[in-house]
Protein backbone atom coordinates (compact mmCIF):
# COMPACT_ATOMS: atom_id res chain seq x y z
CA UNK A 1 0.00 0.00 0.00
CA UNK A 2 1.22 3.79 -1.06
CA UNK A 3 0.24 6.36 1.54
CA UNK A 4 -0.25 9.90 0.78
CA UNK A 5 -0.07 11.12 4.16
CA UNK A 6 -1.75 11.49 7.90
CA UNK A 7 -3.94 13.87 9.03
CA UNK A 8 -4.08 13.92 13.14
CA UNK A 9 -7.82 15.95 13.62
CA UNK A 10 -8.77 16.59 17.36
CA UNK A 11 -12.29 16.54 18.32
CA UNK A 12 -14.06 17.47 22.06
CA UNK A 13 -16.93 15.61 22.45
CA UNK A 14 -18.97 16.00 25.11
CA UNK A 15 -20.41 13.28 27.55
CA UNK A 16 -23.92 12.81 28.07
CA UNK A 17 -23.25 12.63 31.69
CA UNK A 18 -20.08 13.34 33.59
CA UNK A 19 -18.02 9.96 34.38
CA UNK A 20 -16.30 10.17 37.27
CA UNK A 21 -13.96 7.02 38.27
CA UNK A 22 -11.17 6.30 40.56
CA UNK A 23 -8.79 8.79 38.97
CA UNK A 24 -10.93 12.06 37.91
CA UNK A 25 -13.74 13.25 36.23
CA UNK A 26 -14.29 13.46 32.54
CA UNK A 27 -16.68 15.74 31.23
CA UNK A 28 -16.31 15.90 27.63
CA UNK A 29 -13.76 13.75 25.99
CA UNK A 30 -11.11 14.81 24.32
CA UNK A 31 -10.18 12.65 21.29
CA UNK A 32 -7.24 12.30 18.77
CA UNK A 33 -8.23 10.53 15.53
CA UNK A 34 -5.91 10.09 13.18
CA UNK A 35 -6.27 8.98 9.20
CA UNK A 36 -4.24 7.13 6.74
CA UNK A 37 -4.66 8.42 3.54
CA UNK A 38 -4.47 6.22 0.49
CA UNK A 39 -5.01 6.21 -3.27
CA UNK A 40 -7.78 4.07 -2.83
CA UNK A 41 -8.89 4.64 0.42
CA UNK A 42 -8.95 6.40 3.76
CA UNK A 43 -8.59 4.83 6.82
CA UNK A 44 -9.21 5.64 10.56
CA UNK A 45 -7.75 5.19 13.82
CA UNK A 46 -9.00 6.67 16.78
CA UNK A 47 -6.51 7.21 19.96
CA UNK A 48 -8.07 6.34 23.15
CA UNK A 49 -5.25 8.84 25.35
CA UNK A 50 -7.24 10.96 27.68
CA UNK A 51 -6.51 14.68 28.22
CA UNK A 52 -4.47 13.67 31.85
CA UNK A 53 -2.20 10.82 32.60
CA UNK A 54 -4.38 9.30 35.04
CA UNK A 55 -5.66 6.38 33.68
CA UNK A 56 -2.01 5.75 32.28
CA UNK A 57 1.07 7.22 31.42
CA UNK A 58 -0.15 8.65 28.03
CA UNK A 59 -2.32 11.64 27.38
CA UNK A 60 -3.75 13.29 23.91
CA UNK A 61 -0.94 15.98 23.56
CA UNK A 62 2.04 13.60 23.89
CA UNK A 63 0.64 10.87 22.00
CA UNK A 64 0.07 13.04 18.90
CA UNK A 65 3.72 14.56 19.97
CA UNK A 66 4.90 10.94 19.27
CA UNK A 67 3.03 10.20 16.33
CA UNK A 68 4.31 13.25 14.08
CA UNK A 69 7.83 12.64 15.71
CA UNK A 70 8.11 9.46 15.91
CA UNK A 71 6.04 7.09 14.62
CA UNK A 72 4.99 8.47 10.78
CA UNK A 73 8.64 9.03 9.82
CA UNK A 74 8.98 5.60 10.67
CA UNK A 75 6.26 4.65 8.49
CA UNK A 76 7.57 7.25 5.84
CA UNK A 77 10.62 5.01 5.78
CA UNK A 78 9.12 1.46 4.82
CA UNK A 79 8.74 0.69 1.41
CA UNK A 80 5.15 -1.52 1.68
CA UNK A 81 3.04 -0.18 4.24
CA UNK A 82 0.48 -2.11 6.04
CA UNK A 83 -0.62 -2.63 9.09
CA UNK A 84 1.94 -6.27 10.22
CA UNK A 85 4.58 -3.99 9.09
CA UNK A 86 4.90 -1.29 11.02
CA UNK A 87 4.38 -3.13 14.01
CA UNK A 88 7.97 -4.18 14.24
CA UNK A 89 9.36 -0.31 13.53
CA UNK A 90 7.02 1.18 16.09
CA UNK A 91 8.44 -1.60 18.67
CA UNK A 92 11.83 0.43 18.47
CA UNK A 93 10.13 2.95 20.14
CA UNK A 94 9.51 1.92 24.11
CA UNK A 95 6.08 2.64 25.36
CA UNK A 96 3.15 4.86 23.58
CA UNK A 97 0.93 2.15 23.19
CA UNK A 98 -2.31 4.44 22.32
CA UNK A 99 -0.42 6.31 19.97
CA UNK A 100 0.84 3.14 18.32
CA UNK A 101 -2.69 1.61 18.29
CA UNK A 102 -4.14 4.82 16.42
CA UNK A 103 -1.40 4.63 13.80
CA UNK A 104 -2.44 1.11 12.89
CA UNK A 105 -5.05 0.59 12.99
CA UNK A 106 -5.56 3.69 10.60
CA UNK A 107 -3.27 1.79 8.64
CA UNK A 108 -5.37 -1.43 8.53
CA UNK A 109 -8.69 0.32 8.01
CA UNK A 110 -6.96 1.91 5.11
CA UNK A 111 -5.83 -1.62 3.73
CA UNK A 112 -8.86 -3.47 4.36
CA UNK A 113 -10.79 -0.96 2.73
CA UNK A 114 -9.09 -1.19 -0.20
CA UNK A 115 -8.80 -5.15 0.08
CA UNK A 116 -13.05 -5.15 0.41
CA UNK A 117 -12.26 -7.04 4.40
CA UNK A 118 -14.30 -6.03 6.84
CA UNK A 119 -12.17 -5.84 10.13
CA UNK A 120 -14.11 -8.65 11.95
CA UNK A 121 -13.39 -11.32 9.00
CA UNK A 122 -9.50 -10.19 9.38
CA UNK A 123 -9.51 -11.04 13.11
CA UNK A 124 -11.52 -13.78 13.18
CA UNK A 125 -15.00 -12.75 14.16
CA UNK A 126 -17.33 -15.23 14.56
CA UNK A 127 -20.87 -13.65 15.99
CA UNK A 128 -22.63 -10.94 14.08
CA UNK A 129 -23.83 -8.99 17.26
CA UNK A 130 -22.10 -8.79 21.05
CA UNK A 131 -23.69 -8.60 24.37
CA UNK A 132 -23.27 -5.20 25.66
CA UNK A 133 -22.53 -4.19 29.06
CA UNK A 134 -22.41 -0.80 30.50
CA UNK A 135 -19.49 1.08 33.00
CA UNK A 136 -21.23 3.49 35.42
CA UNK A 137 -19.04 5.92 37.15
CA UNK A 138 -19.34 6.86 40.42
CA UNK A 139 -22.39 9.12 41.58
CA UNK A 140 -22.73 11.20 44.58
CA UNK A 141 -25.11 9.26 46.18
CA UNK A 142 -26.61 5.84 46.31
CA UNK A 143 -30.16 6.97 44.87
CA UNK A 144 -28.68 8.68 41.83
CA UNK A 145 -26.74 5.54 41.04
CA UNK A 146 -29.55 3.46 41.82
CA UNK A 147 -31.78 5.78 39.06
CA UNK A 148 -28.43 5.20 36.85
CA UNK A 149 -28.52 1.64 36.75
CA UNK A 150 -32.59 0.98 36.56
CA UNK A 151 -32.30 3.35 33.63
CA UNK A 152 -29.56 1.11 31.81
CA UNK A 153 -31.17 -1.75 32.85
CA UNK A 154 -34.67 -0.77 31.18
CA UNK A 155 -32.44 -0.03 28.29
CA UNK A 156 -31.32 -3.85 27.99
CA UNK A 157 -27.79 -3.57 29.46
CA UNK A 158 -26.95 -7.36 29.99
CA UNK A 159 -24.24 -6.34 33.13
CA UNK A 160 -23.39 -3.59 35.02
CA UNK A 161 -19.90 -2.62 35.64
CA UNK A 162 -19.47 -0.23 38.85
CA UNK A 163 -16.61 2.03 38.88
CA UNK A 164 -15.52 1.66 43.26
CA UNK A 165 -12.98 3.55 44.83
CA UNK A 166 -12.30 3.46 49.02
CA UNK A 167 -15.19 4.90 50.27
CA UNK A 168 -17.69 4.05 47.42
CA UNK A 169 -17.40 0.16 46.79
CA UNK A 170 -19.34 -2.01 49.45
CA UNK A 171 -22.25 0.20 50.22
CA UNK A 172 -23.32 0.53 46.32
CA UNK A 173 -22.57 -2.62 45.70
CA UNK A 174 -25.07 -3.92 48.20
CA UNK A 175 -27.83 -1.07 47.41
CA UNK A 176 -27.98 -2.59 43.50
CA UNK A 177 -28.07 -5.77 44.66
CA UNK A 178 -30.94 -5.52 47.10
CA UNK A 179 -32.84 -3.38 44.80
CA UNK A 180 -32.21 -5.57 41.38
CA UNK A 181 -31.36 -8.64 42.23
CA UNK A 182 -29.14 -11.37 42.41
CA UNK A 183 -29.84 -12.28 38.78
CA UNK A 184 -28.55 -9.23 36.92
CA UNK A 185 -24.68 -9.71 35.91
CA UNK A 186 -22.35 -7.07 38.18
CA UNK A 187 -19.24 -6.21 38.54
CA UNK A 188 -16.61 -3.69 39.83
CA UNK A 189 -13.70 -1.71 38.21
CA UNK A 190 -10.72 0.15 40.50
CA UNK A 191 -8.82 1.78 38.36
CA UNK A 192 -5.95 0.73 41.05
CA UNK A 193 -7.52 2.34 43.91
CA UNK A 194 -6.48 -0.07 46.26
CA UNK A 195 -3.26 -1.57 47.80
CA UNK A 196 -3.25 -5.39 49.07
CA UNK A 197 -3.49 -3.74 52.38
CA UNK A 198 -7.06 -3.81 51.71
CA UNK A 199 -7.61 -7.40 51.03
CA UNK A 200 -9.79 -7.75 53.93
CA UNK A 201 -12.23 -4.71 52.77
CA UNK A 202 -12.16 -6.32 49.90
CA UNK A 203 -12.96 -9.51 50.88
CA UNK A 204 -16.46 -7.10 51.90
CA UNK A 205 -17.54 -8.36 48.71
CA UNK A 206 -17.82 -11.69 48.48
CA UNK A 207 -21.16 -12.56 49.34
CA UNK A 208 -22.46 -10.28 46.61
CA UNK A 209 -21.73 -12.76 43.76
CA UNK A 210 -19.67 -10.09 41.60
CA UNK A 211 -18.43 -11.29 38.39
CA UNK A 212 -15.28 -9.88 38.63
CA UNK A 213 -13.22 -7.37 40.58
CA UNK A 214 -11.11 -5.23 37.70
CA UNK A 215 -7.69 -3.76 38.69
CA UNK A 216 -7.86 -3.13 42.31
CA UNK A 217 -4.10 -2.51 42.60
CA UNK A 218 -1.37 -0.79 40.72
CA UNK A 219 -0.75 -1.43 37.33
CA UNK A 220 2.54 -2.73 38.17
CA UNK A 221 1.64 -5.12 41.39
CA UNK A 222 0.86 -8.30 39.62
CA UNK A 223 2.05 -9.95 42.42
CA UNK A 224 0.32 -8.03 44.83
CA UNK A 225 -2.89 -9.38 42.44
CA UNK A 226 -1.81 -12.75 42.94
CA UNK A 227 -1.90 -12.89 46.63
CA UNK A 228 -5.15 -10.66 46.80
CA UNK A 229 -6.81 -13.50 44.53
CA UNK A 230 -6.03 -16.04 47.38
CA UNK A 231 -7.67 -14.05 50.18
CA UNK A 232 -10.89 -12.51 48.14
CA UNK A 233 -13.47 -15.03 46.30
CA UNK A 234 -14.47 -12.07 43.86
CA UNK A 235 -12.42 -13.28 40.67
CA UNK A 236 -9.66 -10.91 39.32
CA UNK A 237 -9.69 -9.37 36.41
CA UNK A 238 -6.64 -6.88 35.08
CA UNK A 239 -7.15 -3.93 32.75
CA UNK A 240 -4.19 -1.74 33.25
CA UNK A 241 -1.85 -4.48 34.33
CA UNK A 242 -1.78 -6.09 30.88
CA UNK A 243 0.00 -4.25 28.54
CA UNK A 244 0.97 -7.29 25.79
CA UNK A 245 0.32 -10.78 25.29
CA UNK A 246 3.83 -11.40 27.58
CA UNK A 247 1.82 -9.39 30.29
CA UNK A 248 -1.00 -11.55 29.90
CA UNK A 249 1.05 -14.72 29.58
CA UNK A 250 2.79 -13.79 32.98
CA UNK A 251 0.00 -12.93 35.02
CA UNK A 252 -1.61 -15.51 34.21
CA UNK A 253 1.23 -17.89 35.16
CA UNK A 254 1.44 -15.89 38.71
CA UNK A 255 -2.43 -16.18 39.75
CA UNK A 256 -2.64 -12.72 39.11
CA UNK A 257 -6.13 -12.97 37.19
CA UNK A 258 -9.00 -14.81 36.04
CA UNK A 259 -10.36 -12.78 33.55
CA UNK A 260 -8.54 -10.59 31.76
CA UNK A 261 -9.70 -7.07 29.82
CA UNK A 262 -8.42 -6.52 26.96
CA UNK A 263 -7.97 -2.95 24.96
CA UNK A 264 -6.23 -2.40 21.63
CA UNK A 265 -5.30 0.71 22.68
CA UNK A 266 -3.69 -0.50 25.78
CA UNK A 267 -1.38 -2.95 24.16
CA UNK A 268 -0.44 -1.22 20.88
CA UNK A 269 -2.93 -2.27 18.25
CA UNK A 270 -5.79 -4.54 17.54
CA UNK A 271 -3.19 -7.13 16.35
CA UNK A 272 -1.73 -7.48 20.02
CA UNK A 273 -5.10 -7.33 21.13
CA UNK A 274 -5.94 -10.49 18.89
CA UNK A 275 -2.89 -12.06 20.21
CA UNK A 276 -3.55 -11.81 23.81
CA UNK A 277 -7.34 -13.30 23.37
CA UNK A 278 -5.28 -16.58 21.73
CA UNK A 279 -3.14 -16.79 24.84
CA UNK A 280 -6.18 -16.21 27.64
CA UNK A 281 -7.98 -18.87 25.14
CA UNK A 282 -4.88 -20.99 25.30
CA UNK A 283 -5.28 -20.85 29.17
CA UNK A 284 -8.79 -21.07 29.50
CA UNK A 285 -9.03 -17.38 30.78
CA UNK A 286 -12.13 -15.76 29.24
CA UNK A 287 -11.51 -12.06 28.30
CA UNK A 288 -14.39 -9.49 27.72
CA UNK A 289 -13.90 -6.37 25.42
CA UNK A 290 -13.00 -3.08 27.45
CA UNK A 291 -13.40 0.76 26.55
CA UNK A 292 -12.60 4.35 26.45
CA UNK A 293 -15.58 6.04 26.03
CA UNK A 294 -14.68 5.45 21.99
CA UNK A 295 -16.56 7.67 19.26
CA UNK A 296 -17.95 5.01 16.64
CA UNK A 297 -14.70 4.80 15.27
CA UNK A 298 -13.06 3.23 18.00
CA UNK A 299 -16.31 1.30 19.05
CA UNK A 300 -16.71 -0.18 15.48
CA UNK A 301 -13.15 -1.58 15.99
CA UNK A 302 -13.44 -2.69 19.36
CA UNK A 303 -16.65 -4.21 18.53
CA UNK A 304 -15.48 -6.03 15.52
CA UNK A 305 -13.13 -7.44 18.13
CA UNK A 306 -15.77 -8.82 20.65
CA UNK A 307 -16.94 -10.81 18.34
CA UNK A 308 -13.85 -13.54 18.55
CA UNK A 309 -14.49 -16.50 20.21
CA UNK A 310 -13.16 -16.07 23.25
CA UNK A 311 -14.87 -13.12 24.06
CA UNK A 312 -16.95 -14.35 26.25
CA UNK A 313 -18.41 -12.00 29.08
CA UNK A 314 -20.17 -9.03 28.25
CA UNK A 315 -18.47 -5.87 27.17
CA UNK A 316 -17.96 -2.21 27.84
CA UNK A 317 -19.17 -1.79 24.48
CA UNK A 318 -22.20 0.27 24.80
CA UNK A 319 -25.01 2.02 22.24
CA UNK A 320 -23.40 5.57 21.25
CA UNK A 321 -26.24 7.37 23.12
CA UNK A 322 -24.81 6.04 26.23
CA UNK A 323 -21.50 8.50 25.88
CA UNK A 324 -22.70 11.07 23.16
CA UNK A 325 -25.82 13.20 21.63
CA UNK A 326 -24.65 12.97 18.04
CA UNK A 327 -22.10 10.48 17.45
CA UNK A 328 -19.88 11.66 14.66
CA UNK A 329 -20.70 7.74 12.82
CA UNK A 330 -23.80 6.69 12.10
CA UNK A 331 -25.01 5.40 15.82
CA UNK A 332 -24.32 2.25 17.50
CA UNK A 333 -27.51 0.83 18.92
CA UNK A 334 -28.65 -2.02 21.70
CA UNK A 335 -31.09 -4.15 19.67
CA UNK A 336 -32.26 -7.23 22.39
CA UNK A 337 -28.90 -6.09 24.74
CA UNK A 338 -26.53 -6.38 21.89
CA UNK A 339 -24.55 -4.17 19.45
CA UNK A 340 -24.42 -5.49 15.99
CA UNK A 341 -20.65 -6.26 14.66
CA UNK A 342 -20.10 -3.93 11.38
CA UNK A 343 -19.74 -5.87 8.35
CA UNK A 344 -18.62 -3.57 5.71
CA UNK A 345 -14.79 -2.82 4.56
CA UNK A 346 -12.37 -1.76 7.15
CA UNK A 347 -14.27 -0.75 10.65
CA UNK A 348 -17.57 -0.62 8.39
CA UNK A 349 -18.50 3.26 9.42
CA UNK A 350 -17.23 6.12 8.44
CA UNK A 351 -17.54 9.43 9.85
CA UNK A 352 -20.35 11.71 9.05
CA UNK A 353 -18.79 15.14 7.39
CA UNK A 354 -20.82 17.69 9.17
CA UNK A 355 -20.79 16.04 12.56
CA UNK A 356 -17.43 15.56 12.24
CA UNK A 357 -16.70 19.36 11.72
CA UNK A 358 -18.98 20.50 14.61
CA UNK A 359 -16.81 18.58 16.66
CA UNK A 360 -13.09 19.77 15.45
CA UNK A 361 -10.96 21.82 17.41
CA UNK A 362 -7.54 21.73 14.89
CA UNK A 363 -6.33 19.65 11.92
CA UNK A 364 -3.09 18.91 10.88
CA UNK A 365 -1.64 17.53 7.84
CA UNK A 366 1.53 15.21 7.13
CA UNK A 367 2.45 14.59 3.87
CA UNK A 368 4.28 11.37 3.20
CA UNK A 369 5.67 11.96 -0.52
O1 LIG B 1 -11.02 1.30 33.29
O2 LIG B 1 -12.35 0.46 31.90
C1 LIG B 1 -11.80 1.45 32.36
C2 LIG B 1 -13.16 4.58 30.65
C3 LIG B 1 -12.01 5.32 30.55
C4 LIG B 1 -10.84 4.84 31.05
C5 LIG B 1 -10.81 3.60 31.68
C6 LIG B 1 -11.95 2.82 31.77
C7 LIG B 1 -13.15 3.34 31.28
C8 LIG B 1 -14.43 2.67 31.41
C9 LIG B 1 -15.52 3.02 30.42
O3 LIG B 1 -14.71 1.89 32.31
C10 LIG B 1 -15.73 1.94 29.42
C11 LIG B 1 -16.56 2.43 28.26
O4 LIG B 1 -17.78 2.37 28.36
O5 LIG B 1 -15.98 2.87 27.25
MG1 LIG C 1 -10.92 -0.76 33.73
Amino acid sequence: MRLTGFELRRIAMPLVTPFRTSFGVEYERDVLLVRAVTPDADGWGECVAMSAPRYSAEYVDGAAEVIRRFLVPAVAGLSTVDAHAVEPVFARFKGHPMAKAAVQTAVLDAQLRSAGTSLGGFLGAVRDAVPAGVSVGIMDSIPALLAAVESYLASGYLRIKLKIEPGWDVAPVRAVRERFGDEILLQVDANTAYTLADARHLAGLDPFGLLLIEQPLAEDDVRGHAQLARLIRTPVCLDESITSARAAADAIALGACAIVNIKPGRVGGYLEARRIHDVCAAHGVPVWAGGMLETGLGRAANVALAALPFFVLPGDTSASDRYYARDITSPFVLENGHVRVPTGPGLGVSPDIDALAAVTTATEWIRLQ
